[in-house]
This record gives structure tokens, C-alpha cells and sequence, in this order.
């Protein structure tokens, strides 16, 4: 039978989603965060569904653009990378000056952004369509489960009191004790092998300590500590001697590809980043001066799956590893990840998630990890189905919000508990 898989219709829906305290070098997440819920729905009225994030001015360049898909055809995935997409260029801040937590803002970056959620959308559609599951389309699964890894933060038991918050009963984690006792729990509920600590949050003493800590609970088990670029090259290298022995690799410690290349002349202790290469544009500095071992991966940012299979070739091309990078994100793009990452040969490190994290979701069935892995689907498409009702109550969120959390701030929500607070001058420590 043929099908008519030219776009009809284009649905973009904001949510919040509930996110715990989790503390970064930043601030705090707040108690809810944007994320973009897009389906794309053929002249066949099969939906393909994408997610990316949902902040204001991803919402703003999301609108236009879905005018623009309908009558175009769900096959055509590489022109939607030639649409000429007109960004606010004041939103577009220079993260680097505030210490962004995902590199460089660019309007191209921004694009990218969101015409990743249509790419996803759109293979959904055509694997649904086909009967193929999105790895499929991508070339083929190379293995059957891909390995991710223990994501924990420093946290508070919980959001600040008179805060609207969902509870949860993880309790707080701010010494090496309750790091690793959040590390258990991880273990024993998903059976992860590897784990990462989001650092930058106390002085790097503490943060080595709970490292060690860490090591002593979990002898062999790789471990890896992101400090979101919060200390200078000096610091970086002294946290690096002193935890050579244990980390699989150490993430972002200093800012940018310059600090970044010196702290890597000075250590063996392997770097990965998500904030110093997150476009194409910043591989060819980055790679000649030997400034990360490990690129983190970030669907969303870089473009879409395909875009990750091209950065993964450029990796492997120089010797350079890959892995994932995640920000608070739901199901759809945790499955988007599976596909992508099943296909990539030269995955060697257990990437990211903070999926756990997040208690709600807009799927009818939440995304299994078992053993420290989640299964690849071979289903249609995506292999995930859309709980209308609940992508309704966390859009109903979103509606009511005055508008102070349709923007994620985590400096604006450390505010709450300790008024004073500004974002951190980098480096911190
Ligand atoms: O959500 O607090 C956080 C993280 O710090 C996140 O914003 C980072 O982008 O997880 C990310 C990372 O690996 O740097
Ligand atoms: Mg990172």
C-alpha cells in the first residue's frame, strides 16, 4: 500500500515536568522545568512524536516553523536543515560569559535545537509507517541494549518551604555519605555500573572526597565528576592527580577548548565535555589541540540522530570517544537516544540520563533500565506511545505558570532559599 506521509499537521505542546532540588555550580533546579513536546501527524494520520527543550525561545522559533512543515513530506529530513529559520538574536545569550551549563549559544545551535525534535518526529512517522524501528532507518543497531550511567547531584531533601513542589523521598545528598547512599539506590533500582557526580557545588576537597567515597563503595566501577567548567586549569590538575587512580574521565572541568587543552597536557586522566565541543564548528580547535578525549553527545543541541551519527564519525575519525550528554528530558528523547546510540560502533562509555530523576512523564509506559541498560526497541518508530492525558495535565502546568518557570533559571531558583545568590564567577574555585 502506498502511503501519503506528507505533514498535515503539526501539534506543539509546552509542558512543566516536576524536577527535584538538584544542585549544580549554577544553582538549583527548579521545581518545574520546560521541556517541548512535538508531534508531527501525516496526511495518513500516523504521529510521529519528538521532544526537545521547551524554554521560551525555543518556543518562539518552534511556532513558526511548524507552519512552515505542513506539505512537506516526512521523508524529507535533510532539507529541513536548509529552512532558513529567523532567530531573536537577543536571545541568543553568550553562555560562556554567565557559565552556561551546555557551551556556547548560538542562533544555529538554537535552530538545531528545535528542528531536532522534528528529525525525531519525523523518523517516528516514517518507521511507524514502515514498520521499522528509528535504528533501522539510522542503518541498524549495532547491539540489542545501551548502557547508561548513574547520574547523581548534591541535592536538598527538598524545594524550598511555601515552594510548589511534587515531594519526593530521596532525601538530601550534600556530603560523601549521602552520595553514596544515592548511588545505592541507583544501583539497586536500575542497576547501574558506572556512575557520574555533578560537581561544582562545594569546594573541590569535598567533591574529591565523595569521590573517593564513591570508589571505596564501588571498587572497579568507572566514575567521572562534572564540575560544569567551575575550576581553573590549576585546580582541574590537582583534582585530576589526585583522582587519577579512579576516574574513567573527568567532565568539563575548566571552561572552554584554551583551558581545556592545558588542563590535558598535564594529566592523563581522560576529559570529556559537553560544553567545550557542542557544535561542529568548535571540533576542529578542540581535536587538533587534543583539548577532550570524549565527546558527550547531545542529540537535542547537535542537530538530531543523524547529525549524532556524523559527530560520531568525525570522533572516531580522530581517535576521539563518544558518549551522551543529558539535561533534564522525558521519554521520548531518552528513547530518541537509545535508537541513535544502538547504532554507533565505537561507543565505549555508558552514557547519560537524568531520566531517573524525573518522576513524570508524558508516555503510557515509562522506559525500563534493568542491569544498567535499556533494552532497544524494535517496535515502530520510536517504540513509545503518547498518555494524552497526561501530556494534557502537564500542559494544563505550563498554561497556569505566571511565567516565572517557563524559563529554566537555576540561579533565580537558589534565590529562593539564599536571596543574595548570583551565578558564580568561573572560574569558581
Ligand atoms: O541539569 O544541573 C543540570 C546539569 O548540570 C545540566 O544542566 C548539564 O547540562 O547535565 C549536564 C552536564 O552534563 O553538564
Ligand atoms: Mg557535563
Amino acid at each position: 500500500m502506498t502511503r501519503d506521509l506528507t505533514i498535515a499537521e503539526v501539534r506543539l505542546t509546552p509542558i512543566l515536568v516536576a524536577d527535584p532540588p538538584l544542585l549544580n555550580t549554577q544553582g538549583v533546579h527548579q521545581p518545574y522545568t520546560p521541556r517541548l513536546i512535538v508531534e508531527v501527524v501525516t496526511a495518513d494520520g500516523i504521529t510521529g512524536l519528538g521532544e526537545t527543550y521547551g524554554d521560551t525561545k525555543y518556543l518562539e522559533l518552534a511556532r513558526p516553523l511548524a507552519d512552515r512543515l505542513i506539505g512537506r513530506r516526512v521523508t524529507d529530513v535533510n532539507s529541513l536543515f536548509t529552512l532558513d529559520l529567523a532567530v531573536d538574536e537577543s536571545r541568543v545569550e553568550d553562555a560562556v560569559d554567565v557559565g552556561g551549563l551546555r557551551g556556547v549559544q548560538t542562533a544555529d545551535k538554537l535552530r538545531l535545537s528545535v528542528l531536532s525534535a522534528v528529525e525525531v518526529a519525523c523518523l517516528d512517522a516514517q518507521g511507524k509507517a514502515l514498520g521499522l524501528p528509528v535504528h533501522a532507518l539510522l542503518g541498524g543497531k549495532v547491539r540489542d541494549a545501551v548502557e547508561y550511567s548513574a547520574y547523581l547531584f548534591y541535592r536538598w531533601a527538598a524545594h524550598p518551604e511555601g515552594v510548589r513542589a511534587e515531594a519526593d523521598d530521596w532525601g538530601a545528598a550534600l556530603d560523601p555519605a549521602g552520595v553514596v547512599a544515592q548511588a545505592r539506590r541507583f544501583k539497586e533500582l536500575y542497576g547501574f555500573a558506572s556512575f557520574k557526580l555533578k560537581g561544582g557545588v562545594f569546594p573541590p576537597d569535598e567533591e574529591i572526597a565523595a569521590v573517593r567515597a564513591l570508589a571505596e563503595a564501588f571498587p572497579g566501577h568507572p566514575l567521572r565528576l562534572d564540575p560544569n567548567g567551575a575550576w581553573s586549569v590549576a585546580t582541574s590538575l590537582k583534582v585530576a592527580k589526585e583522582l587519577a587512580d579512579v576516574l574513567e574521565y573527568l567532565e568539563d572541568p575548566a571552561l572552554g577548548t584554551p583551558a581545556m587543552a592545558e588542563v590535558s597536557a598535564g594529566t592523563d586522566v581522560p576529559l570529556a565535555t559537553n560544553m567545550c565541543v557542542t557544535t561542529f564548528a568548535e571540533i576542529k580547535e578542540a581535536f587538533a589541540r587534543d583539548a577532550v578525549q570524549v565527546v558527550l553527545s547531545d542529540h537535542h543541541y547537535w542537530g538530531g540522530l543523524r547529525n549524532t551519527q556524523h559527530l560520531a564519525a568525525l570522533c572516531a575519525t580522530f581517535g576521539v570517544g563518544i558518549s551522551m550528554h543529558s539535561n533534564t528530558h522525558l521519554g521520548i528523547s531518552l528513547a530518541a537516544m537509545t535508537h541513535v546510540a544502538s547504532t554507533v560502533p565505537g561507543l565505549r562509555h555508558a552514557c547519560d540520563s537524568h531520566y531517573p530523576w524525573q518522576s513524570e512523564d508524558v508516555l503510557t509506559e515509562r522506559l525500563a533500565c534493568r542491569g544498567g541498560r535499556i533494552a532497544v526497541s524494535d517496535a515502530p518508530g520510536l517504540g513509545v506511545e503518547l498518555d494524552r492525558e497526561k501530556l494534557a495535565a502537564l500542559h494544563r502546568r505550563w498554561a497556569e505558570d505566571d511565567g516565572t518557570l517557563r524559563d529554566r533559571d537555576d540561579a533565580a531558583a537558589m534565590r529562593v532559599a539564599e536571596p543574595g545568590w548570583v551565578t558564580p564567577a568561573v572560574p569558581r574555585w
